[in-house]
């Protein structure tokens, strides 16, 4: 399988996170991809390609045109206005305060643009979220040109990332832009499977209302997990939308047993909608020594996945999320890649 690759991932470097109320070293580093590119190219998994450069127009096809315009400057815009960390959102338009006002100050504007606070802006992370959905659009491409597979190395992730919101080291959506793109080049149905411990709430919301988009997503149940507000059992999508969403929240400690019944119907829904593209977002952080999650997936079962997701023979671009266990990373996201092939 091909995978695409862009050195610059390595501009979001982040020195902050927000974790336990304590300011961390962020879980989301740039050896995360190092540590996946040396097993690909270990295991011989295939070619490591550049991307091309596509411009904003397939990113103003999925996201608003004030976000795009706050991420590109934000954290020259957060400099100017004398701070000294991160850029870091404090304070939200949440249910007592909703307004339709963007405000002008940088803070203001973060709380505006932001869904949760773990994630900061720093100097690079706009050039690597520009390169991150290059990746997902080239590896979309090669599927789209008659390959069975290509795997979109993307980082920093993006199924967190809404419309017109950053949040859970998201900043565009590489899977949301993806599934656009094939739409826009003539593909008449995509489903986009999430297979991150995290449910993709930016992916669910970017096309709850539409049909032509189908989102599945299996996740730690939100009543116990990040993102905490969305990825119900009876989110189900709206409008013409009804019925082309569907989460499969599974509680704490749940093992691959568990998890595979849900992978399962997954299938079965996927295969009855008939796309022409499945895009996989390929979260790694349901492996049993996440350092963040509370799942309990082995090595080995990841290679089962791939075999099922495979097995499927839809054309796919899987496309890189979460995934925090950084010693194991590279293991079991090849795992899948290299059974899905198989
Ligand atoms: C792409 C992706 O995987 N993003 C995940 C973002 C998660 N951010 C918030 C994590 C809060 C974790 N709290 C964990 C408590 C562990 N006991
Ligand atoms: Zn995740």
């Amino acid at each position: 399988m091909l995978t695409v690759y862009s050195e610059k991932h390595k501009l979001r470097d982040a020195k902050t996170e927000i974790f336990g109320g304590e300011l961390v070293a962020p879980f989301e580093c740039p050896r995360r991809a190092e540590v996946i590119l040396d097993r690909i190219t270990a295991t011989g998994l295939g070619e490591v390609t550049a991307p091309r450069d596509y411009g904003l127009d397939p990113v103003l096809a999925v996201h608003d045109a004030g976000y795009v315009g706050f991420l590109e400057s934000c954290y020259a815009d957060w400099v100017a206005d004398g701070h000294k960390g991160e850029a870091i959102a404090m304070c939200w338009p949440t249910r007592s305060m909703n307004s339709p006002y963007i405000p002008n100050n940088i803070e203001g504007k973060l709380g505006y643009y932001a869904l949760a606070a773990e994630t900061t802006i720093s100097d690079g992370t706009w050039e690597a979220a520009l390169a991150s959905k290059d990746v997902a659009l080239t590896a979309t491409d090669h599927v789209l040109a008659g390959n069975p597979a290509a795997f979109g190395l993307c980082r920093p992730p993006g199924h967190h990332a809404a419309a017109d919101q950053f949040g859970g080291y998201c900043f565009l959506n590489n899977a949301a832009i993806a599934a656009q793109h094939a739409l826009d080049k003539g593909a008449r149905r995509v489903a986009v499977l999430d297979v991150d411990f995290h449910h993709g709430n930016g992916t669910q919301s970017i096309f709850y209302e539409r049909d032509d988009v189908f989102f599945l997503s299996i996740h730690g149940d939100p009543m116990e997990a990040f993102p905490h507000f969305l990825g119900h059992a009876d989110e189900t999508g709206k409008g013409r939308g009804a019925g082309y969403t569907a989460n499969y929240p599974l509680p704490p400690l749940a093992d691959y047993a568990r998890w595979k019944a849900a992978l399962l119907d997954a299938i079965g829904k996927i295969q009855a909608y008939t796309p022409d593209l499945l895009v996989v977002s390929l979260g790694v952080d349901t492996f049993e020594n996440d350092p963040i999650s509370f799942f309990k997936l082995a090595q080995d079962d990841f290679a089962d996945c791939g075999r099922c997701i495979g097995a499927m023979t839809i054309p796919t671009v899987y496309v890189m999320e979460g995934g925090y266990a950084i010693e194991d990373i590279g293991i079991v996201t090849v795992n899948m890649l290299s059974a899905h092939d198989a």
